[in-house]
């Protein structure tokens, strides 16, 4: 089965333009909010706003984060339209991609390619998931969260924090998902790394899915960025298999 990739085409496909990834970062950096509902309200400072904000509103100084928040934006894969797998989608909003980082619309046609609706994955999967893209050893993603306006309250180093996500792979091929968050202070350093446990061809008994995983701990003091890093991972076939949906990065306490 593993040297069997369905997806056998993959030389025809187009590659992303220059042009094309140049748009995409644009956008990126414009931070378009989700259209989701599981990340409805969790644009992070990160994000600038396109709207102007009135001077009256001038920024109030966030003194504690917003517990129970979804930081990640787009982490549902919602924002943006999803392919169907043979090919890369133009703009991924929120992340900065390398390789072919793909967001890829459920199975709904039973073809066997990729997740259907009713494989086993996250209740809330909307319509599409994160993906390798059709033909490339190593894909990534990364989004970085500024909370530089939390510092007091992180500094108090009784802040925590929950990474979550669905993650997953096709079938009997161990491709897979290593997705981390870096907890970064304000010149950079890296003060500590939570990495979720990986989901392999043996966690999901050679089936195609999609399985939580998440990891918790306290965000180290000093921390003013966040950064996101998603890997995909091709060990068989010609698509990198490696599929993730509802990513969440959650703060509590300190106030
Ligand atoms: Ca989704
Ligand atoms: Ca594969």
């Amino acid at each position: 089965m593993i040297g069997s990739d369905r997806r056998a085409n993959a030389s025809r496909l187009p590659l992303v333009t220059a042009a094309g990834a140049l748009a995409s970062l644009l956008l990126a950096a414009c931070g378009t909010p989700p259209a989701g509902a599981a990340s409805a309200g969790a644009a992070p400072a990160a994000a600038a706003s396109p709207t102007p904000i009135p001077t009256a509103a001038a920024t109030p100084v966030v003194q504690s984060p917003p517990a129970g928040r979804n930081l990640i934006v787009n982490g549902d894969a919602e924002a943006g339209p999803g392919t169907d797998g043979e090919t890369v989608a133009p703009n991924v909003p929120g992340w900065t991609r390398t390789g072919d980082f793909n967001a890829i619309a459920y199975d709904t046609n039973g073809s066997g390619n990729y997740p259907t609706p009713n494989d086993p994955g996250p209740p809330d999967r909307g319509r599409n998931f994160f993906a390798g893209g059709p033909n490339t050893d190593h894909s990534r993603a990364v989004q970085t969260i500024d909370v530089s306006d939390m510092g007091a309250a992180l500094d108090s180093g009784r802040v925590s924090y929950t990474l979550s996500a669905w993650l997953g792979g096709y079938r009997g091929q161990d491709d897979q998902v290593q997705l981390a968050a870096r907890f970064l202070s304000a010149d950079g350093r890296l003060l500590a790394t939570a990495s979720l446990p990986t989901v392999l061809d043996s966690d999901r008994g050679g089936k195609t899915a999609l399985l939580p995983r998440t990891t918790s701990g306290t965000v180290p003091a000093s921390t003013r960025r966040i950064e996101i890093d998603v890997d995909m991972i091709r060990k068989a076939g010609n698509a990198n298999d490696g599929y993730a949906d509802d990513l969440a990065l959650v703060l509590n306490g300190a106030t």
